[in-house]
């Protein structure tokens, strides 16, 4: 597999050269200072690219281009945003970025309530925890509706934690909800959340699917004529928040993107800290199943509750087969050695890592994305995977 590195930008606190040092050659980059809906000029894509190539490492992944809320309302704007999207695709594979990590969640992003978990041995984890995130939404933004999202118990926990918390911790907790994470589209505040959720919430399962398989017949023949493979990232975490529609959760809503748009470009991110959110995704059984139609991993661990509740355990440790999950990737990677360099390896990285040491009280680290943390994760996953290439030589 290829080892990569989410790098953001000449501005994150993590420098190419560190990048290298933790032993990835690929990098996984955004032009995150291009608003979402506008083309990624060639210009800056160029630029990015030699700001990668001169530190010694190669731009393996886009993550990600996003998608602006007009296409996934299919509404207002949204032929432009397409074009532009078809624009950006076509400027990538013209500098030679052959894939392109995006996701169809709607308003919010990937989501956490805990971003400062403690953990027994005092590194620091982010976690989802249902009761405050019902807590938020039945008593923070008192969502019309709110209480059906919820079982009882969920409902009886979620008041009493509520009725615990001080101004200042429920202030915290809606900052942790809404105001974005790092990498994440999706910034409010208290009164654009609302406005996003009624606008999302009338669409059901349904027409968001359509939504997003008429994004794909717009978008996937311009990515193949482009050399471009998209990879869907799923929802994180895989189940439906604010009662809004949620399409990319499970291996069925996977296998029916990848039949309604039967093209190798339309493809998967493998997440294993998303898809493993839910203990019925069988990963490894998903890999065999998708298994040239994934075109991008993310490895990272979870530990689950019972209520729908995580959080993000050491690479090794937790409710994800790590070494299951890599293997069957070997062997897919074994499928692939007939395509051209640079596509018959999987790029994979280590997605987040524990907040460590120092890093643990520095504002400027990206919650999920310390440097020591996730070199720790790297270097374990490395291990895996020499350990298993060494036993099926
Ligand atoms: C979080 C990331 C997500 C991901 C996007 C993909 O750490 O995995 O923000 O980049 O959802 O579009």
């Amino acid at each position: 597999m290829q080892e990569t590195w989410r790098w953001f930008g000449p501005k994150d606190t993590v420098s190419l050269e560190q990048v290298r040092q933790a032993g990835a050659t690929g990098v996984v980059t955004a032009l995150d200072h291009v608003p979402t809906g506008e083309a990624w000029p060639a210009a800056d894509i160029g630029e990015r690219k030699r700001l990668i190539e001169e530190a010694g490492l190669t731009w393996s992944v886009v993550e990600s281009v996003p998608l602006h809320n007009d296409i996934k309302t299919r509404s207002g704007a949204y032929r432009r945003y397409i074009d532009n999207y078809q624009q950006s695709i076509r400027n990538l594979g013209n500098a030679g970025i052959h894939c392109v990590c995006y996701n169809f969640m709607p308003v919010v992003d990937w989501t956490r309530t805990n971003l400062n978990y403690e953990l027994p041995n005092t590194a620091q984890a982010l976690r989802f925890e249902m009761t405050d995130f019902a807590a938020y939404d039945l008593f923070v933004l008192e969502r019309d509706g709110s209480k059906d999202s919820y079982a009882d118990d969920v409902v009886a926990r979620a008041t009493e934690r509520f009725n615990t918390m001080s101004a200042e911790a429920r202030a915290a907790l809606e900052k942790n909800i809404i105001a974005g994470l790092p990498g994440g589209e999706g910034s409010y505040d208290h009164d654009g959340i609302r406005t996003a959720i009624e606008r999302f919430s009338k669409l059901g399962n349904d027409r968001y699917r359509a939504n997003l398989i008429a994004f794909l017949e717009e978008i996937i023949p311009v990515a193949e004529e482009a050399g471009v493979v998209m990879a869907i990232h799923p929802d994180d975490p895989p189940f439906s928040l604010f009662g809004l529609p949620r399409v990319v959760s499970t291996a069925d809503d996977a296998r029916a993107l990848l039949e309604a748009v039967p093209s190798p470009s339309n493809g998967l991110t493998m997440c294993a800290g998303s898809y493993g959110a839910r203990g019925d995704n069988d990963l490894v059984a998903m890999i065999r199943e998708f298994h040239d139609r994934i075109h991008f991993v993310h490895l990272r661990n979870i530990k689950r509750e019972d209520d729908g509740s995580f959080y993000e355990s050491d690479h090794l440790d937790g409710d994800n087969d790590i070494v299951g999950i890599v293997n069957a990737l070997l062997d897919e990677e074994e499928q692939r050695q007939g395509l051209p360099p640079g596509r018959c390896r999987i790029p994979m990285r280590p997605d987040h890592g524990h907040a460590l040491g120092e890093e643990k009280s520095d504002e400027r680290v990206r919650p999920g994305y310390s440097f020591a943390g996730r070199m720790k994760g790297l270097a374990e996953l490395r291990g895996v995977i020499h350990a298993l290439e060494a036993v099926r030589r």
